[in-house]
């Protein structure tokens, strides 16, 4: 029989029931009480760290309230529910977004004024959420933003590094230093430990096969480790739907070596179990290239194995067969990082649950969804059979069979085709042999996509071609990615979002979840009066930019200049590299102009924020030279008016918010085919910057959107790439004949304009010799394109125009229309209204 419930006296509850405090007296009670008795401090000692800390305990209150009437909505409900499986959350400070989202931040602004502490100030207080690289970690912030939003039943999967994304230091000679990012020292308000949500996750150990008939194996012995969840309350905007991410921390198992324990050995059973705490300690700072680390593997079984356990205990409370996993659950892999997740799915119902193997291979194909983030060869990722076997030996029995299977069934499509049975084996041949994990993921899921139309195209016709030729093209599609308007428009630059809630004459709870709408304001662009209040926001964001700064770095920034940004990781194929010869190549023709004639030229300042991975040496020599061609550029007193250049050290979420707004022109100029998509685009394009860019990714679909006469373009296109490639290394010519510009440009680099010359060397020899990126082939081009850019900027009014035509044609890209593709064509899930 059910158990009575509540226990007790039901009235002495019901009393009792807190509700959702939205009133500035109830709001500053609750503050107050966080600050007595949650952090034990009173008014005389409180600092703002203080009252940081205990504004977001009592929105935490708040969240933990919708997020309880979710959860058991979602119980009673029982809807299909997505998972979105993500080794890297990229969320940036949770404080401003929470309060926009539940809509409390007048409410609070005034709660905290009253007791002594501005609102803005409280903001700063909180450390980056940064447990993750770049695009693809912030992709997934956005989707969850976007699911809570749309009242979508979705949960994030991550894992609670201990250290996020290093902290990003520049020594006086330029060259990048990695200092720890302990992010949770100050301890984390917006967490809850489950304590009871605890599962343990193998490693090591021996798989031996029954021979009973059937395909299980029992895998034992080895090292077990706790995995203890985490949960962060995801809010909706301007809903009560709140979603959850759950991300693992590891924990040695309790008396896990017994053996060593009792053997006297007591101080070495200690020790050891700190391997077992190693594994969730730190982010993995490389984007785009793999290294077969053990940890890094050992961190991705950890994580789908403890996550995979959580969703199938779930599944088993509504008591449904095994086979309807697929129609309770869709589970979406956030590039190959997961795809463990697969023969882990395999191993549970085949050795624990005892279904047969093709029941169990089917299951797992109607479960699994792979998003595919790169088509560069280097970045795809590949396990060496010797450390499966000797970490995961169960699995990598399951991958095999799985192979064989594939191949069998590759083998009677099309008899006798050796050469195709080696192309697509989901084992590389090679001292050692190695698993492609792209293979694994793609024949396991149900569908497969890439992340904008081109990409799409790309993945379909490069990597997994032979996939498509045996499964068929349906499986295969684009998702073009999105961004949160609510971070990247309301939060980051409310005066704009104020203008558009007023000209639209609707509230921003309206157009916040129909992007679309703001193709409304399109006519005002004619309008003067609008023009006038837009670049007088623009302005304003610059000045807030240039006061960020002055307070952080103390440089002095010309605000009267066009503000030309581009933020991201620092990759060849992303060519910063273009970006900074093209400033030299500027700063050498205001060289040869007479001051009068430089009096013409529109004054710019070049923004670059970037990290390296750590071990990319090329990638930190082009931050050098950064660093010093701006030390060279903003001392010299003929050109520094007309050319200042930053590089603003240790980007993360939070200094996107204050570059992003006042950005007039922002570069995504990636070599054709390259970025996948790029998001960053999306969202100086959302806030009225402009778009310089190849046309690669996203861009592409921007440009459709906004127009031809509003971006500028420029480059060879991705189907001429692998052409000039090919001549660049077999009808190789100098630089010189092929931009007399950028030789120039780069003699003056190896002569030492900007310091010792000869260590940029290897960097310039990059472009001399092979040129894969194609930058000496693309420049000329390109400082043809920068030309377009300062010819229009000239036109004051016209530029505006573009600015806000840019902005306003940005309806595509929220992430809301990313989520609800997700939802309606690969999981198939339904919104779940959360009653009041
Ligand atoms: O994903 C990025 C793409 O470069 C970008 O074009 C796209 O817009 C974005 C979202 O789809 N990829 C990315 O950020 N990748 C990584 O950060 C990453 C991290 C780790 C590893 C590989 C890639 N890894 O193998 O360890």
């Amino acid at each position: 029989g059910k158990e009575k419930w509540p226990r007790g006296d039901e009235k002495t509850w019901k009393e009792n029931m807190r509700a959702l405090e939205t009133d500035v007296p109830g709001i500053s009670r609750n503050i107050v009480n966080h600050v007595q008795t949650s952090l034990a401090r009173q008014a005389y000692n409180l600092d703002d760290l203080g009252a940081y800390q205990a504004a977001a305990l009592s929105v935490r209150d708040n969240l933990i309230l919708n997020w309880n009437d979710t959860q058991l909505q979602y119980t009673r409900k029982e809807p299909k529910r997505a998972y979105y499986l993500s080794l890297e959350f990229l969320m940036g400070r949770a404080l401003d977004n929470a309060l926009l989202n539940l809509d409390l931040k007048k409410q609070y602004s005034e709660s905290t004024d009253k007791l002594g502490f501005n609102m803005e100030d409280l903001l700063e207080q909180e450390r980056d959420a940064a447990l993750g690289n770049g695009g693809l970690g912030r992709l997934a912030a956005c989707y969850l933003d976007s699911s809570a939003s749309m009242e979508l039943p979705v949960w994030g999967y991550g894992l609670r590094y201990k250290y996020g994304i290093f902290q990003q230091l520049i020594s006086p000679e330029g060259q990048q230093l990695e200092a720890p990012d302990p992010w949770l020292e100050n301890q984390n308000p917006w967490e809850l430990p489950r304590l009871d949500v605890q599962y343990d996750v193998r490693f090591y150990g021996s798989a031996d096969r029954l021979n009973d008939g059937t395909p299980r194996a029992v895998w034992s012995g080895g090292q077990e480790v706790v995995a203890q969840a985490y949960d962060v309350m995801i809010p909706g905007c301007f809903t009560k739907s709140t979603n959850n991410l759950r991300l693992w921390e590891s924990k040695p198992k309790r008396g896990f070596d017994l053996n060593s324990f009792n053997a006297g050995d007591y101080e070495r059973a200690v020790e050891s179990s700190n391997s077992a705490s190693a594994i969730t300690s730190v982010l993995y700072p490389n984007d785009h290239t793999t290294f077969g680390k053990e940890l890094r593997l050992k961190q991705q079984y950890f994580w789908t194995a403890a996550s995979l356990a959580d969703m199938i205990r779930r599944f088993k409370n509504i008591g449904k067969p095994i086979t309807q996993f697929p129609e309770y659950v869709a589970i979406q892999l956030n590039d190959t990082h997961p795809t463990m997740a697969i023969p882990e799915l395999m191993r549970i119902l085949v050795d624990e649950e005892d279904v047969p193997w093709d029941t169990a291979w089917q299951i797992t194909t109607n479960t699994f969804f792979y998003t595919n983030h790169t088509v560069l060869p280097e970045a795809l990722e590949k396990w060496p059979v010797p450390l499966m076997q000797h970490l995961l030996p169960r699995h990598l029995q399951i991958i095999y069979d799985i192979n064989m299977y594939f191949l069998q069934a590759v083998e009677k499509k099309f008899p006798g085709d050796r050469e195709r049975l080696a192309r697509m084996s989901l084992i590389e041949e090679g001292f050692p042999q190695q698993i492609r994990m792209a293979f694994l993921a793609c024949i396991g899921s149900r569908k497969v996509n890439g992340v904008a139309e081109l990409h799409s195209e790309l993945v379909k016709t490069t990597i997994l071609k032979d996939f498509v030729e045996f499964e068929g093209a349906g499986k295969f599609s684009n998702v073009t990615n999105g961004i949160t308007p609510r971070r990247w428009l309301d939060q980051c630059n409310p005066e704009l979002s104020a203008l558009i809630s007023k000209s639209l004459n609707v509230p921003k709870q309206v157009w916040l979840k129909d992007l679309f709408m703001l193709k409304k304001l399109l006519p005002l662009a004619e309008d003067a009066a609008f023009r006038k209040e837009w670049a007088e926001i623009k302005q304003r964001n610059k000045e807030r930019l240039a006061h960020h700064v002055r307070t952080t770095l103390g440089l002095e920034i010309n605000t009267n200049a066009m503000f030309d940004v581009q933020i991201k990781r620092l990759h060849e194929y992303k060519r910063q590299s273009l970006n900074i010869l093209g400033v030299i190549h500027r700063y050498l023709t205001l060289k040869d102009m007479s001051a009068e004639e430089r009096k013409k030229v529109n004054p710019r300042v070049v923004f670059f924020a970037a990290k390296a991975a750590p071990g990319y040496w090329i990638a930190k020599l082009i931050i050098r030279l950064i660093v010093n061609v701006a030390r060279i550029l903003n001392a010299d007193p003929e050109t520094k008016d007309y050319l200042q250049l930053y590089f603003l050290p240790d980007y993360s979420v939070s200094l996107a918010e204050v570059l992003i707004p006042a950005s007039d022109i922002s570069q995504h100029i990636s070599t054709a085919g390259t970025e996948a998509s790029g998001t960053s685009n999306m969202k100086f394009c959302l806030n009225g910057g402009l778009l310089l860019g190849t046309v690669d990714g996203a861009n592409i679909e921007i440009g459709e959107e906004v127009g031809e006469s509003n971006v500028f373009f420029f480059g060879y296109l991705t189907p001429e790439v692998e052409q000039v490639r090919y001549n660049n290394i077999y009808h190789p010519r100098p630089v010189e004949e092929k931009s007399p510009a950028l030789a120039r440009v780069l003699s003056v680099v190896s002569q030492g304009m900007f310091g010792d010359g000869g260590i940029y060397e290897p960097f310039l020899n990059t472009i001399r010799q092979g040129d894969y990126y194609l930058i000496a082939d693309d420049f000329d081009s390109y400082i043809n394109a920068l030309k377009m850019v300062d010819d229009a900027y000239l036109d004051k009014e016209e530029w505006i125009k573009k600015s806000i035509r840019t902005a306003c044609t940005m309806g595509k890209f929220s992430s809301d229309r990313a989520i609800m593709e997700y939802a309606e064509s690969y999981w198939n899930l339904e919104p779940v209204k959360i009653p009041a």
